[in-house]
């Protein structure tokens, strides 16, 4: 059971106004939002809503450090990366955020927490709902005014998924996942950057799936 108070959760809203930007402390209360909205229609428990909350609140926690201060980090909890990984140093804030909430946030390190942060960046092949909903959330968050993040929040939500069957919805959200892979997938090869394999194996296991 993992069950924070709604104290807890307000202290922690509080600790990320007072240590991070007004604009990064916006986008993930944003992401909170979103994420609970999104869990509303394919996670609608009580707990579910917490987990949801915990990761959103938490999925930023370390992307103001700079990138020597992200590899000091990874060097301080252990963290190990593969060269593809060491290329790809936007990623790095997910994996070092992980073992910041292992390290200082006990009580908020349940693991489906823990894996929704760790793959908020990249995702991976079969994630799991609340990788989803966080990975997603942080996409179209309503902060978010990036064009390819203002199509994909329409694409989701002007297909009215709160009518669909749950397996409607199921698939939509799959599609949606999709094309965001693939927006991301573009963008990182107009820029000629690293593609994680994380992000390559999310897109690929969601396209192989599709209509099984
Ligand atoms: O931390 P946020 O800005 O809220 O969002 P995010 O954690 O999704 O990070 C987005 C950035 O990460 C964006 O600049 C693209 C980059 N990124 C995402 N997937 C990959 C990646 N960068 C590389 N090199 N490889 C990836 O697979
Ligand atoms: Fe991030
Ligand atoms: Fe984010």
């Amino acid at each position: 059971m993992f069950n924070p108070t709604d104290e807890r959760l307000d202290e922690l809203r509080e600790q990320i106004r007072q240590s991070l930007t007004p604009k990064r402390a916006g986008h993930i209360l944003a992401v909170e939002d979103m994420a609970v909205r999104l869990g509303k229609l394919y996670a609608d428990d009580d707990e579910s809503e917490r987990v949801l909350r915990a990761a959103a609140l938490l999925h930023d926690v370390t992307k103001e450090k700079k990138g020597e201060e992200q590899l000091a980090l990874c060097r301080e909890h252990g963290i190990t990366l593969t060269a593809e990984e060491l290329c790809a140093p936007k990623t790095h804030h997910a994996r070092t955020a992980t073992e910041k909430i292992r390290a200082d946030y006990p009580d908020l390190a349940d693991g489906r927490v823990l894996s929704a942060v760790r793959y908020h960046t990249t995702g991976r092949a079969d994630m799991s709902i609340y990788e989803k909903l966080i990975f997603l959330a942080d996409y179209i968050d309503d902060s978010r005014t990036f064009p390819d993040c203002v199509r994909l929040r329409s694409l989701f939500w002007d297909a009215e998924p709160e009518k669909m069957t749950q397996e409607e919805r199921n698939t939509h959200l799959d599609t949606v996942l999709i094309i965001a892979f693939d927006m991301t997938i573009s963008g990182l090869v107009e820029d000629g950057a690293v593609i994680h394999p994380d992000t390559i194996a999310a897109r690929n296991y969601l396209v192989s799936h599709k209509n099984i």
